[in-house]
């Protein structure tokens, strides 16, 4: 057992030197802090967002942030299959093959249930849960066909908990955690490791609504054991976790980063 300990110092096994990751949603917010943090780690990242100029920006200010990182832009909406392909097949062919899949895009549209539209409910079902699906079913089949890749999919303390005016966002996140365990369940055979983060309450466009409610604001600052918000920088080390060697046991986990506030009534 010595032995193996030995057999792995602990910067190899985070370094992500010579592998790419695509994170989705990741021309603002907790994506484009993971991209940062996997750069860092040695990643080449793939940013990716629907506005192709606030991507170019964010792609500058990665570079000129990371020098010498890998980085370059796929512009595709996560909720269009044939763009995703597209782009995912682009990507490999142009950039490099997709070693870290980090599904990030997602979206709120809050309504109370009994008033809330089906397009309130589609838009945020589509974006935050099916879009998991239609990426990781353009990358998956090349993971398996070199056999090896790392799934990460951004879900939220909502996959445990809801409260009012966000049901759309809950079952969407509820199902991205079983979804998760469903793709470990059948590609962990093949050499992936699939598995989740869990962000608390971080401050984000996202939320700036919440953060800039007073009443709310306390009302989070109360229910989070830690008293505050997180940061978007504050889920980087779970994701470099999950996206290295450290966790090629690791399958089928949804790594909660949010301050203690599932562990407390
Ligand atoms: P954000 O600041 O609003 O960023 C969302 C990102 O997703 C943007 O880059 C946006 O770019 C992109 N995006 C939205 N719709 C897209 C689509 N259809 N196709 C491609 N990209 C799309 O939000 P955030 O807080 O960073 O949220 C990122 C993820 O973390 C989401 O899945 C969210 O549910 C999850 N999360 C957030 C928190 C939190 O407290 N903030 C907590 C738990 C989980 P474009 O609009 O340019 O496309
Ligand atoms: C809300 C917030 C939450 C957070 C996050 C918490 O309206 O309560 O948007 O959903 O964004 O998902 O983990």
């Amino acid at each position: 057992m010595r032995e193996m300990l030995t057999m792995t110092t602990p910067p190899a096994l985070f370094d992500l030197t010579g592998r790419t990751a695509l994170i989705t949603g990741s021309s603002q917010g907790i994506g484009l802090a993971l991209a940062r943090g996997l750069a860092q780690a040695g990643a080449g990242v793939v940013l990716n967002g629907r506005d192709a100029a606030k991507l170019a920006a964010a792609c500058e200010s990665l570079r000129a942030e990371v020098p010498g990182a890998r980085v370059t832009t796929a512009a595709f909406d996560v909720t269009d299959a044939a763009a995703i392909e597209r782009e995912v097949a682009r990507t490999e062919a142009e950039f490099a093959p997709v070693d870290i899949l980090i599904n990030n895009a997602g979206i709120q549209r809050r309504a109370p249930l009994a008033e809330m539209t089906e397009a309130q409910w589609r838009e945020v079902l589509d974006t935050n849960l099916t879009s998991v699906f239609l990426v990781a079913r353009a990358v998956a089949p090349r993971m398996i066909a070199r056999g090896a890749g790392k799934i990460i999919n951004t879900c939220s303390v909502m996959s445990e908990v809801s409260r009012p005016t966000i049901a759309n966002y809950a079952a969407a996140k509820g199902g991205l955690k079983m979804l998760t365990r469903a793709m470990a369940v059948e590609w962990a055979r093949h050499g992936l490791q699939c598995n989740g983060i869990g962000p608390g309450y971080i401050v984000t466009e996202l939320n700036r609504a919440l953060v800039e409610n007073v009443e709310f604001n306390k009302w989070i600052c109360g229910r989070t054991p830690a008293g505050r918000w997180g940061q978007p920088e504050e889920l980087v080390g779970a994701t470099v976790f999950l996206a290295s060697p450290a966790s090629n046991f690791v399958n089928g986990q949804i790594l909660y980063v949010d301050g203690g506030l599932l562990a407390a009534l």
